[in-house]
């Protein structure tokens, strides 16, 4: 692709879009992400967020999957790192403010 360098915000969807597709490539549908690609994805690309036992990680696949088809498709997994990423901002923004105050 030509025109200007590409932006941080710019690099960090095309890297949202290679990891689904890295991730959802490793069985015979590469178009979804399976229970067990989701759960390599979380473990490999977002520690932090690994449900801490079996039944949170349930909760949190079943989340991820809002059809409920047991596969997670492009739109579920963009909207679950949605809003990962406002639960995060938030925590993120409540130690700015702890530490500002002091
Ligand atoms: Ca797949």
């Amino acid at each position: 692709m030509s025109g200007p360098a590409r932006t941080d915000l710019e690099k960090c969807m095309e890297l949202l879009i290679k990891t689904f597709h890295e991730h959802a490539g490793t069985d015979s549908n590469s178009s979804t992400l399976s229970r067990d690609e989701l759960t390599n994805l979380v473990k490999t690309q977002l520690p932090r967020f690994v449900p801490k036992d079996k039944e949170c990680e349930q909760k949190f696949l079943d989340f991820v999957d809002c059809s409920g088809d047991g596969e997670v498709d492009f739109l579920e997994y963009v909207t679950a790192l949605a809003c990962l990423t406002a639960l995060y901002h938030g925590a993120f923004t409540k130690c700015g403010q702890k530490r500002s105050s002091k």
